[in-house]
């Protein structure tokens, strides 16, 4: 992003890829009701039980191949590219779709990681790839059989948060797109960004736990909403 750019920075959730038919993790039905958390998407979790981890990510691998980027995931690609460098993605998801819309990939900032990477628990090799995960599968780098899917779990660190906070404390527009605001240090973006002077705007399916903290708000379903925002 060019430093004399109006920047606007879009943090994404789950929400976002709702109708691409991924799973959201806290609404009815969604993920975190389905399975514990702590079970699969912490470190212990994956000292635990490898295997149900790797089972788990390994399901979400398919169904990410199987889903097509929505008329939301379009719009924000084409903002980002009428206008290189002004608007930054910073997204919680670790699917791909928005750079299988279109969205320049230096222009999107994965920071829990991306389900299409895998990343070795020993020596932090990270590398792309989607084949399945298995314990029997050695570290390519340093052969040792600890390899897992490159997202960030509960109690890791998020990938990206320099350039992240960097971006918010220069933005002049702070959009969050279909996220819950429960899971930190996204949850805070808001408040940061707003405390360097930017506007705020909310576009979801309702309220989310920081709604308190947006100028504006627009709730309905991202395919409809955010294509009338872009536009
Ligand atoms: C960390 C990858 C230390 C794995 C995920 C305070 C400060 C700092 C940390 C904490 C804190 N309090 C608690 C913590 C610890 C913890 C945390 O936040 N716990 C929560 C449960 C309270 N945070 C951490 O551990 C983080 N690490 O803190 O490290 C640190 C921090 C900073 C600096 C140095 C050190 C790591 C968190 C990352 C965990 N990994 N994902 C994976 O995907 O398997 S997070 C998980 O939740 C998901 O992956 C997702 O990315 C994320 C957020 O969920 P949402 O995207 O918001 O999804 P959700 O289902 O919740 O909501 C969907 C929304 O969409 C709803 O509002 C719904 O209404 C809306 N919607 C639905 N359909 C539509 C729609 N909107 C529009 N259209 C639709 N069609």
């Amino acid at each position: 992003m060019t430093q004399d750019e109006p920047s606007i920075v879009i943090l994404t959730g789950a929400g976002l890829s709702a109708e691409s038919g991924l799973g959201t993790f806290r609404d009815a039905g969604g993920l975190w009701t389905q399975v514990r958390l702590e079970d699969v998407a912490t470190p212990e979790g994956f000292a635990r039980d490898p295997e149900r981890v790797l089972a788990f990510y390994n399901a979400r691998r398919e169904n990410c191949r199987a889903a097509q980027p929505n008329p939301a995931h379009r719009a924000l690609a084409r903002l980002q590219r009428a206008r290189p460098g002004a608007a930054l993605i910073v997204t919680q998801n670790v699917d791909d779709l928005h750079e299988r819309a279109g969205s320049p990939p230096a222009e999107v900032l994965h920071m829990h990681g991306r389900l299409d990477r895998t990343l070795c628990n020993f020596c932090r090799h990270a590398f792309d790839d989607d084949a399945p995960l298995s314990t029997a599968r050695g570290c390519p780098a340093c052969g040792v059989q600890a390899l897992r899917p490159d997202v960030v779990w509960f109690g890791e660190v998020p990938y990206h948060l320099e350039r992240i906070f960097a971006a918010l404390e220069r933005c002049d527009l702070f959009v969050s797109i279909g996220t819950s605001g429960e899971v930190h240090p996204a949850a805070g973006f808001v408040a940061h960004a707003r405390a360097a002077g930017a506007r705020t705007l909310e576009l979801n399916l309702e309220p989310s736990a920081g709604a308190r903290l947006f100028d504006k708000a627009v709730h309905g379903p991202a395919s409809r909403i955010v294509p009338k925002w872009v536009a």
